[in-house]
């Protein structure tokens, strides 16, 4: 038999030393390397389920702006659309405030610093556009200059996709001459040939989904055209030390290509650039002007989620039922979507609920959904297609106090969002076997929708009828 046996205390000091280690992003030598060469990669990358995630968003985020060449998404990182045209996700403010990229932040800028700016640089396959050499500093309104570029690889990135360039030592230069530059670019100014011809070769900083570089806000890089077929998404995250000031007066409008509003507060209501202190505190002596960080959109009061509400079986026993079983009322929806509605019925040409009564919830349901009480009256499942979403909406006011819903197949998140709310979405995540339901605020206050997915979705809803004349109750869309 084998007692445990106490590691000897030299050994446990070392491994907690190791630990420790473990705990710093970049190694002291790296830290080193980053500021003599004004760029690194990093050994650590995103995880899978976080890039999955942020690949998720960046889709979103292009989709939503489908007026916006997807190299020029700038403060892709704030939800409220700026001047700078873009509405963005503040799934990626999350993003630059992943525990391991604050931590390299902070090991080469010190403890307070602030993040100043978003810019995704997605180069779609086959016509991304060129980013010429340049040095980032010549159009930041930031003094002393001083800023780290995080650029998070959202697509693999290498030579053939349009990687970024770097000069190495290129930023211990200061500030070199730049020209204007004409042609399909990202940018309208490029360093000049002069310059360059001094300057070491580039070096291709190719990345997988997940990896990121770090650069100096002096070096000098840019990024071919993307002529391959695969896409090049990568997103830039600008951090300065708060010791620096953000000087908004300094509005200097298009040398970058396109014109960028440092304003605080610009015309009709849209804002310019927040600044947002992420670490540590202010040193610039009050002269910064920060935005406090959006609080994450609270969950609406009423609406509540399980996690485990249905078993394999009970889901089994849905499934078969539902191809088996030829009495159920199949129909169409309008946005084609299948959809099967027992107690009253939905209307999808007139939009509104027809009190004509139609076949009740069968006992087949009442099994598979014992936890549902006689009070809930109507049923309807939905089947959804990978391609068919649901768009916003508040369910029928016809309806009753509380809407349960069960959601079995694809894992699409349920979005939220304030009927009153500047635009900004609660994404809740929504799995296999899972049930939600809301009343109160959730239900009148809220609207929801379910993007399109991967596979075939469905829900299983009950509901009651909403007391007196449940008629005249305004119509919304179901
Ligand atoms: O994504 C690119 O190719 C260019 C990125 C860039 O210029 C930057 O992050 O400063
Ligand atoms: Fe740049
Ligand atoms: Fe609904």
């Amino acid at each position: 038999m084998e007692l445990p046996v106490e590691p000897p205390l030299k050994r446990r000091a070392l491994s907690a030393l190791r630990d420790h280690e473990a705990a710093l992003v970049l190694a002291p030598e790296e830290v080193e390397r980053y500021h003599r060469e004004g760029w690194l990669v990093p050994k650590v990358s995103l995880s899978k389920e976080k890039l999955e995630r942020y690949q998720k968003t960046l889709d979103r985020v292009i989709a939503e702006n489908p007026t916006v060449r997807p190299e020029l998404l700038v403060s892709a990182h704030v939800e409220t659309k700026t001047k700078e045209g873009v509405v963005g996700n503040y799934d990626f403010l999350a993003l630059a405030q992943e525990p391991m990229i604050l931590e390299a932040v902070g090991q080469v800028l010190g403890s307070d610093f602030a993040l100043w700016g978003c810019q995704i640089f997605c180069k779609p396959g086959k016509d991304g556009m060129e980013v010429p050499m340049h040095q980032d500093g010549e159009y930041w309104p930031i003094r002393p200059l001083a800023t780290v570029t995080v650029w998070v690889a959202l697509d693999r990135s290498d030579k053939g996709n349009g990687c970024l360039n770097v000069l190495p030592r290129s930023h211990t230069h200061g500030n070199l001459k730049h020209e204007p530059c004409e042609g399909r670019m990202v940018l309208s100014q490029r360093l000049t040939a002069d310059e360059l011809s001094r300057l070491e070769a580039p070096v291709d900083v190719e990345l997988d989904a997940g990896q990121m570089s770090m650069h100096d806000v002096y070096l000098v890089h840019g990024s071919n055209a993307n002529g391959s077929g695969r896409r090049r998404a990568g997103v830039a995250f600008r951090y300065m030390p708060t010791s620096s000031l953000f000087d908004r007066e300094m509005y200097d409008s298009d040398r970058a290509g396109f014109t960028i509003d440092w304003k605080k507060r610009s015309g009709r209501g849209r804002r310019g650039r927040p600044l947002f202190l992420l670490s540590g505190q202010d040193l610039s002596g009050g002269r910064n002007s920060y935005s406090p960080l959006p609080a994450p959109l609270a969950w609406p009061e009423g609406f509540q989620r399980a996690s485990v509400a249905k078993s394999p079986k009970e889901w089994s026993a849905l499934k078969r039922w539902m191809e088996e079983c030829q009495e159920i009322p199949w129909e169409k929806a309008i946005e084609g979507r299948r959809v099967a509605q027992w107690g009253v019925r939905y209307d999808y040409t007139t939009q509104s609920v027809d009190l004509t009564p139609v076949l009740p919830i069968p006992p087949v349901l009442r099994e598979i959904f014992p936890e549902v009480g006689a009070e809930f009256t109507q049923c309807i499942i939905n089947e959804y297609g990978a391609q068919d979403a649901i768009p916003w909406h508040l369910d029928d006011l016809a309806f009753g106090p509380t809407v349960r819903v069960f959601v079995f197949g694809d894992p699409r998140p349920l979005l939220l969002r304030p009927l009153d709310g500047d635009g900004g979405t609660k994404t809740v995540e929504m799995r296999h076997l899972w049930s939600y339901s809301f009343s109160g605020p959730a239900r009148y206050q809220w609207e929801h929708c379910v993007p399109t997915g991967q596979d075939r979705r469905w829900s299983v809803t009950f509901r009651s009828l909403a007391e007196g004349d449940a008629k005249n109750a305004p119509s919304m869309h179901s």
